[in-house]
């Protein structure tokens, strides 16, 4: 028998298809939210050439269909770990550290995604992974109780656990053993409306956050939403309300500009769901559960420690102008806000190129390749700063692209920001309340937890732009 591997890529792109068929029949509301967000995305293609020959050019065009992310919540560390396996399967590494403590939810996060360009073209798959921080609940008692709960439960199945095991002693899986992944690691992201706690427990963790009921009160970690990626939220968002979808009240992040920065996020508000809860007589109780919803999200170019420096500054300034969190009352004085203290973020790609407030692609104009095939080459020296100093002069690149030989096109923003999050939380578990959990931040636990380190989402950008310089660089060099 012959033993040819399937490609993690393509294990990921069957499972981000499989998980996206699952969920639209789970909550058909996603279904209709992705026929509006391709309709839209058509229109904008249609209409707006440059930002088609942009998505061209950096070979995004081809994913954008493709393209969603989803979210879970864990339980234990156990649970964690043993995911950093399974996503290691389908090529999803652990980028970024999110605290959303602060922000009044009781987790920390990393996002599983694949992080070569090639790769991301294949599939653009990530799921945000909360792990639920019981250290942050006070009551002694309770938390004893959830962590006796969650000790019980068995997230995945039997055979995903050996596929894994099998992956990981032979470097990969066949077609048929990763057929048989994929379906079993579907499994584990279920629904299942039956739930293993009494309706008193689950009461009682409701009670302390939607989200500890959320978590402890179910069978596994249910996916709790999926997110196509959209051209223009904006026209989703009054979409959505055209079409009866009901929308959450405020687009998260940056305002709408014309060159979109990191990532501006919408969903539609959680359904409530019919439950059963496990009661003592061996029967089950009725109630119902708010988990489950549809996001959408308009990626913009990823932005340097400086530029994401000056986004939170203007963020915050925004939201403290404000005085209080953003929600359906006052969310046209909002976006006014967000608006005035952002008109001090450039809005057009050479100022955030040259301020080094963004990553780039620089591209040989003469030369057809594209953002995906220069990517794959590696060996690269790291380079400090916005990149391009060290190979050539800031002033030489000014004057290539001036020249027009050389084309700036933005790196797109792979990955989520903590505010946004947080709010995405919180109008999805009905929680007005609004406090922040003191405690430590602690990514150090949290890796610890996982098994590994998370890989800094910075660096990763600022890996494609040197290798997009010395590719573009040599590029040029062979045309002179
Ligand atoms: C995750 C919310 C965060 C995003 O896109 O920022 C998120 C959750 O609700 O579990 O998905
Ligand atoms: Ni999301």
């Amino acid at each position: 028998m012959k033993n040819i591997f399937i490609s993690s890529d393509d294990i990921r792109h069957d499972f981000s298809i499989a998980m996206s068929e699952m969920y639209q029949k789970e909550v058909p509301l996603y279904g209709d939210l992705i026929d509006l967000v391709t309709d839209v995305n058509t229109g904008v293609l249609s209409k707006q050439p440059e930002i088609r020959e942009q998505l061209e050019h950096t070979g995004e065009i081809d994913r954008l269909n493709l393209e969603r992310h989803g979210a879970i919540r864990l339980g234990t560390a156990a649970e964690l770990s043993m995911m950093r396996r399974l996503f290691a399967v389908m090529g999803m590494v652990p980028v970024g550290y999110y605290d959303l403590a602060p922000a009044g939810v009781p987790v920390h996060s990393t996002a599983f995604r694949a992080t070569e360009t090639q790769s991301l073209h294949k599939s653009p798959f990530r799921v945000f992974t909360s792990l639920l921080r019981l250290d942050l609940i006070a009551d002694k008692v309770l938390k004893q109780e959830a962590a006796d709960t969650l000790a019980k439960r068995n997230i995945f199945t039997d055979n995903v656990v050996s596929l894994i095991e099998r992956f990981e002693e032979k470097g990969g899986l066949t077609a048929d053993e990763a057929e048989r992944f994929v379906k079993e690691a579907l499994e584990t992201f279920r629904w299942h409306d039956k739930t293993p706690v009494s309706k008193e427990l689950y009461q009682k963790l409701l009670a302390q956050h939607g989200l500890i009921a959320d978590v402890v009160g179910f069978k596994g970690p249910h996916i709790n939403h999926l997110t196509p990626r959209t051209l223009d939220i904006d026209a989703v968002q009054a979409g959505m309300q055209a079409k009866g979808i009901p929308p959450k009240a405020i687009i998260e992040g940056p305002p709408r500009r014309d060159c979109p920065i990191l990532l501006r996020q919408t969903s539609f508000k959680a359904l409530e769901e019919a439950v059963s809860f496990e009661n003592s007589a061996g029967g089950y109780d009725s109630g119902h559960h708010t988990a489950r919803f549809g996001e959408i999200e308009q990626r913009g170019v990823a932005l340097t420690p400086k530029g994401r420096e000056l986004y939170d500054k203007l963020l915050s300034q925004a939201r403290s102008q404000l005085g209080v969190t953003p929600n359906a009352n006052n969310a046209s004085e909002y976006y006014q806000k967000l608006e005035k203290s952002f008109k001090a973020f450039p809005d057009d790609y050479q100022t955030l190129h040259d301020e080094g407030l963004a990553y780039f692609y620089y591209q040989a104009v003469n030369d057809a390749q594209d953002a995906s095939s220069v990517s794959s080459k590696s060996g690269i020296n790291e380079l400090e700063g916005n990149g391009s100093n060290d190979i050539i002069s800031k002033q030489a690149m000014t004057h290539l692209i001036e020249q027009g030989a050389v084309r700036l096109e933005p790196i797109v923003y792979e990955d989520f920001l903590p505010v946004s999050a947080a709010g995405i939380f919180q109008s999805n578990l009905h929680d007005d309340k609004q406090s922040s959990y003191e405690g430590n931040s602690n990514q150090q636990e949290f890796e610890g937890a996982l098994g590994a380190g998370v890989h800094n989402e910075l660096e990763l950008y600022q890996a494609m732009q040197a290798q997009s310089l010395e590719a573009c660089l040599m590029a040029l060099n062979s045309h002179a």
